[in-house]
């Protein structure tokens, strides 16, 4: 049930006033993205009868083929926060580089990344996808944004967030005091609160991973799957369930609203990626909400958030979630490197 019907807008206000957490022209920026979000949720809910659906041929930067919705939700963020004046630049999945705000609009000090729209290849099947958005502060002194001043590790996020477009358009975010999470009332077509200080329970008996990938895995991961599958009979006496949605925002949900582990990691199909999921606007963010929810997020045995970035689009390996579950994926990566 929601909170009294606290809108978002009034529960930022509040941390802003009541608790000092973050200043009015940060406020101001989740209002402006959450607003591009209800527009995105809209159009994403017409898309079959608009004609919305379907690929536009082209690839982006990722070598990944471009749905319309896609692009749609991308010129959607970048319209809806380019005049605010809270923002020096922003970065996009979708974008090979920075889009700096034209000099017609005032400039802020915040730098916003974002994915527009994840998961898209469940668009045409009517499955969960999402945004996903990260905030940081442009370094001090700075005149020209360039790529270089992205280039920030997870920990420095003064926000992050994302928004799923489901059977319910929910918006989960943090401002680094917990995790709040919002629906959109279609009646009063706005987000009111559901729930505030998430928090992902320590223990849990369910993973979500791409299991055609197997044969593909490390050692630690595939000892952590195998063990789960061996159930009550293995070495963890317990039965495991599975989950793959194939939307990172629908698994993640999932993870910090009851618990699991959410594991993208890295393969041996293409040795010298990392991962497949993009660290600035996925892996980052989700890691800055799990670990603000009590819950660990781990590239191999490094924590996430303190990866240094080396490019824009770069990727990371990800295993996040409950946190007695991740302390064992990256003590037995600890083990096979010889580190433990
Ligand atoms: P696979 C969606 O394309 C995405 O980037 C994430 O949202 C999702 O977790 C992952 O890729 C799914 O990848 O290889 O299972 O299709």
């Amino acid at each position: 049930m929601a909170h009294e019907h606290i809108t978002l807008s009034r529960w930022l206000i509040e941390q802003e006033r009541s608790h000092g957490h973050i200043p009015g022209s940060l406020r101001l920026l989740i209002e402006q993205v959450a607003r591009a979000c209800k527009r995105i949720s809209r159009t994403v809910s017409r898309a079959a009868s608009s004609g919305a659906l379907g690929s536009l041929g082209s690839e982006n930067v990722q070598g990944e083929v471009q749905k319309q919705l896609d692009v749609i939700a991308n010129d959607v963020l970048l319209e809806a926060n380019e005049w605010g004046g809270h923002l020096a630049a922003m970065a996009s999945e979708e974008l090979e580089t920075i889009h700096a705000i034209p000099h017609r609009f005032p400039r802020g000090e915040y730098l916003l990344m974002f994915d527009p729209l994840d998961g898209s290849s469940n668009i045409e099947v009517n499955i969960t996808i999402g945004t996903i958005f990260s905030v940081l502060r442009l370094p001090d002194g700075v005149a020209t944004v360039r790529a270089e001043h992205f280039l920030q590790p997870g920990r420095q996020q003064v926000a992050a967030g994302y928004c799923t477009y489901g059977p319910q358009t929910t918006l989960v975010l943090t401002l680094g005091h917990g995790v709040a999470v919002f629906t959109l009332d279609l009646d009063d077509s706005g987000f009111v609160l559901v729930k505030e200080h998430l928090a992902i329970p320590r223990a849990s008996r369910e993973f979500a991973i791409n299991m055609s990938n197997m044969r593909h895995w490390a050692p630690p991961v595939r000892r952590y799957i195998d063990e789960c599958l061996a159930g009550r009979d293995g070495p963890r006496g317990v039965d495991f369930n599975m989950r793959w949605v194939a939307s990172m925002v629908a698994d993640v949900h999932r993870v910090l609203e009851r618990g699991g582990v959410f594991m993208y990691p890295w393969d041996a199909r293409e040795p010298d990626r990392a991962g497949k999921l993009r660290l600035l606007y996925e892996a980052n963010p989700m890691a800055f909400l799990v670990e603000q929810a009590g819950g660990m997020a781990l590239a191999g045995h490094q924590r996430i958030l303190d990866i240094e970035p080396t490019g824009l689009h770069q990727r990371a390996a990800v295993m996040l979630g409950s946190s007695d579950e991740i302390e064992r994926l990256g003590r037995y990566h600890r083990e096979a490197l010889g580190i433990e």
